[in-house]
């Protein structure tokens, strides 16, 4: 086998972001990002539909990247994609074991798209290739792979956060699953708390051992490693592009319609794990203590709709909107609203503009494998009068961002307070605490995540 610095690089995730696509989930961009840096072979799912699954590989070559994809059936798209992955394994992993919703045809589902990832990718890779499986939808893969004679170095990255054993057991067939981990040979997860319970569920759940070296003996043998690599941004990247989106004509627009007042940006996907509506509550009780801000300030959030194909999605939607409702009605005046919420997406150079006019970033997940818009908000200030970062405690990015304000998402007074003493910030702390930040993006960005991975993979 060749070094891995020099092998081919082949990424499988389940979602493919083609050329030219708008990216919208972190995944996405990170990975954009690490492939167009490296070159290499991108497999997924297409995100279509047709009537039977892989019936054909589509193929596409764009800037050193070879894009493969193949489209879902209706069926393992309800049952792989929505049932399982997003239906049970998405809440279990976002500490909501309340919203699971575990059926066993699910789980079959998702065993038999796994399966048919593992029949085309093994038709695509030759034995020089290193493997970089990504996420929660592609757990058994590397198993798989296995029994099919694949002898590659293969990782994962798991790009949600994992809870401790104690939860994890709480999903039925969870050794059935979890366990084929043991076949990669390296599983990356985002943060040290993320790491001990990897390990902790191995050794404890599954009569795993601990090595002298570090890595871990399975039950039947097999030599893994976890390990923990906060997943970045391209700061340098971004700060540009946030720096060049000033002459950007949306931007001017949205300069001039705040006519002066201090604008609080959120970004997420519309997404039960963010803590959107404990952010609108903390919002109204900061209107509701502070009425001198009311027309001196307004919050923008922008949350493009995802799987809207599950319950939980669409009622989390309604909710909002009901919530915006509120509070615009209560406190908004002819001439401002306090709060505009918008479903859509933007085009991501666009974002940056948006985040580096904003005096506060406000991302508050309740639970967070990191948090990409974090980051992103940090790299497209102005360093000469930069933005407060008001950053949620359980997102993994605050690991890292300890100069931002630390708040619990579900203590509504504490975000509210947190949002008061970043209005109020004067420039000196504001840049102490910005310098703090981007010197950790700067010396962890995207590049040096993947470097980091790969590095390890090929020990
Ligand atoms: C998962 C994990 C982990 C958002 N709105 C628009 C847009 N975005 C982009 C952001 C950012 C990305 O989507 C969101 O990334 P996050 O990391 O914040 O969140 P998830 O999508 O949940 O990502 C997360 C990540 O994977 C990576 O491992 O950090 O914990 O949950 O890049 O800018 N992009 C565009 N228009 C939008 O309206 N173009």
């Amino acid at each position: 086998m060749s070094a891995p610095g020099r092998a081919r690089l082949v990424v499988v995730s389940n979602r493919v972001a083609l050329p030219r696509q708008t990216a919208t989930g972190g995944l996405a961009s990170a990975l954009q990002a690490a492939l167009r840096e490296r070159g290499g072979l991108w497999f997924g799912w297409s995100g279509k539909l047709a009537a039977e699954t892989a019936a054909t590989v589509h193929r596409l070559h764009d800037a050193r990247v070879d894009y493969a994809t193949i489209d879902l059936s209706h069926a393992d798209y309800d049952d792989f994609y929505t049932g399982f992955a997003n239906g049970a394994l998405w809440p279990m992993l976002h500490y909501r074991p309340d919203l699971v919703d575990y059926q066993r045809s699910y789980l079959d589902g998702y065993l038999r798209v796994n399966e048919t990832f593992a029949d085309r990718l093994q038709q695509l890779i030759t034995p020089d290739d290193v493997l970089w499986v990504h996420d929660y939808h592609l757990i058994p893969l590397a198993a798989m792979l296995r029994r099919r004679g694949v002898k590659n170095r293969i990782g994962f990255f798991l790009h949600t956060p994992l809870p401790a054993a104690g939860l994890l057991i709480a999903l039925p067939n969870h050794r059935e699953l979890l366990e084929t981990l043991v076949s990669y040979d390296l599983i990356g997860v985002h943060t040290t708390r993320d790491l001990r319970a990897l390990e902790d569920y191995f050794l404890h759940e599954t009569g795993a051992t601990m090595r002298r070296d570090g890595r871990m003996r399975s039950a039947n043998g097999r030599l893994f490693r976890g390990a923990a690599f906060p997943i970045s941004i391209d700061t340098a990247d971004i700060a540009e592009a946030a720096r060049s989106a000033g002459s950007n004509r949306e931007l001017g627009q949205l300069r001039d319609s705040l006519e002066g007042r201090a604008l609080i940006i959120g970004v997420d996907r519309l997404d039960y794990s963010k803590g959107l509506p404990q952010r609108f509550q903390a919002y109204a009780r900061l209107l509701e203590r502070a009425p001198e801000l009311h027309r001196r300030i307004t919050f923008l959030q922008i949350a493009p709709p995802s799987r809207g194909a599950v319950l939980e999605y669409r009622q989390i939607r309604r909710e909002l909107e009901r919530s915006a409702g509120h509070i615009n009605g209560k406190y908004a005046a002819p001439d401002w609203a306090p709060i505009r919420y918008i479903n859509k997406s933007f085009p991501h150079k666009l974002l940056t503009g948006y985040y580096r006019a904003a005096r506060v970033g406000l991302v508050t997940p309740l639970r967070d494998g990191m948090n990409l818009v974090a980051k992103e908000y940090v790299a497209s200030q102005d360093p000469g009068n930069p933005g407060v970062l008001v950053l949620s405690r359980f997102a993994g990015a605050a690991q890292e961002l300890t100069d931002a304000l630390l708040v619990n998402p579900a203590d509504t007074e504490e975000v509210a307070d947190a949002l008061q003493q970043a209005l109020a910030m004067p420039l000196a702390e504001r840049r102490r605490r910005w310098n703090a930040m981007m010197a950790v993006l700067r010396k962890n960005d995207i590049t040096a995540w993947c470097n980091a991975f790969l590095q390890a993979l090929g020990r």
